[in-house]
């Protein structure tokens, strides 16, 4: 049975009313409560809910016929044995990015990020490497390449944009950094070690990842609109795809990159 009163005309459903009379402090306080709360959720809302995911895979995809014995097999048996193929299946280092100007806070971060030195087992002595191979980073971003080495390194680029010299250093010499101020693709390299070079992928805006061993990305707090969404490698022609990102929730958008859409000469 509901709890239903009536003072003269005005019918009263639901609890009974504070009386303001007696305790206007009770009002008061709960008014306080009822408008922080209401404060609190709006906050939330601005905080957590105007912004989306982006995720998917990023595979490759080697041309039809390549496989055919005729393209690498009887042909190459002798002479080609060992010369190494491309391995579309196992292919990383993939970087899904939005393209152009993305909101107005989207500022570089204040922290350097770096690339070091690796020696992968598989190439043994020969293995002076930079890791990660490519770093995509927003422009304005700090890139250190300390030397932890016994040995000299001279880390370069003469990439358009964004070239420069770090001259050769050692262990003791301080710690080297370049920052990217202009957007592109920067090929780094050592003036000494063959296999040490690397590509600096530097983008508008701090909306990318790079792809993890299974091929996976993951994109967070992008601000809800229409963009590009472009997946890039080094070796094959990139893939762009018109996405609209909602004010929350997750977009799967996924690429498979390939040899495709290029001039026949
Ligand atoms: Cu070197």
């Amino acid at each position: 049975m509901p709890d239903c009163s009536s003072r003269g005309n005005e019918v009263v459903t639901g609890p009974r009313p504070i009386d303001a009379s007696r305790d206007s402090s009770l009002v008061t306080s709960a008014a306080t409560i009822y408008g922080l709360a209401a404060l609190l959720l709006c906050i939330l809302s601005l905080t957590t809910s105007r912004a989306g995911t982006i995720s998917g895979t990023v595979k490759a995809q080697g041309k039809e016929g390549a496989d055919d014995p005729a393209c690498g097999g009887k042909y190459a048996s002798r002479q080609f044995k060992f010369a190494e193929r491309v391995n579309y299946e196992e292919m990383h280092d993939f970087v899904v990015y939005i393209e152009g100007h993305v909101g107005t806070n989207t500022t570089a971060p204040d922290k350097p990020v770096q690339v070091v030195t690796s020696r992968p087992s598989s190439v043994l002595q020969k293995g002076a490497m930079f890791e990660p191979h490519v770093l995509p980073v927003m422009r304005g971003t700090k890139v250190e390449w300390p030397n932890h080495d016994e040995i000299y390194h001279n880390v370069f680029s003469f990439s358009e944009g964004n070239a420069f010299d770090l001259g050769l250093y050692k262990k003791d010499d301080g710690l080297k950094s370049v920052t990217f101020t202009n957007t592109g693709r920067v090929d780094v390299f050592c003036s000494i070690h063959s296999r040490m070079n690397c590509i600096v992928l530097v983008l508008e805006n701090p909306f990318f990842a790079s792809t993890d061993s299974k091929g996976k990305y993951l994109i967070q707090n992008v601000p809800p609109g229409t963009y590009k969404l472009k997946a890039w490698h080094e070796r094959l022609p990139s893939l762009t795809k018109e996405i609209t990102v909602a004010e929350s929730g997750d977009l799967k958008v996924d690429f498979t990159l390939g040899i495709m859409n290029l001039p026949k000469p």
